[in-house]
């Protein structure tokens, strides 16, 4: 199976990385959609939110953690910020490997569309 952010994970692509240990890693959308848009993935393979189990509860809690961490990194956690992660089709999703999305540098409105 050919997954372009398992080839980001290998380093097959390029990407600039924010943040890396040995379950997850983020790094900066390549279509940013605020002055600040990063994303943060599991090392791990998982097709989208509907693969989790019970068995990812700690990679998923670390995801949100270093989602976190980066926004403080990135100077945006005082003033605020977005988490999205988007699950197939209707939800947006078009890479079939868990990311959640951090905006920032604006003011989000709500309902996103
Ligand atoms: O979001 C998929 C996101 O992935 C979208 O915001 C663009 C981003 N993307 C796609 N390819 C790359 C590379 N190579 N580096 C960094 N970011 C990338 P979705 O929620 O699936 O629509």
């Amino acid at each position: 199976m050919d997954c372009l952010f398992c080839n980001l994970v290998k380093g097959d692509i390029p990407a600039t990385i924010l943040y890396e240990d040995e379950d997850v890693i983020a790094f900066e959308d390549i279509m940013p959609q605020a002055p600040t848009h990063f994303l943060v993935i599991p090392k791990r393979h998982i097709s989208t939110l509907n693969d989790l189990t019970d068995d990812d509860a700690a990679v998923v809690g670390k995801l949100q953690i270093t989602a976190a961490k980066v926004a403080k990194q990135k100077g945006i956690a005082d003033a605020g910020y977005r988490v999205a992660m988007n699950c197939n089709e209707m939800g947006g999703q078009t890479v079939y490997h868990i990311h959640m999305h951090v905006l920032g540098g604006r003011a989000m409105t709500w309902p996103p569309g």
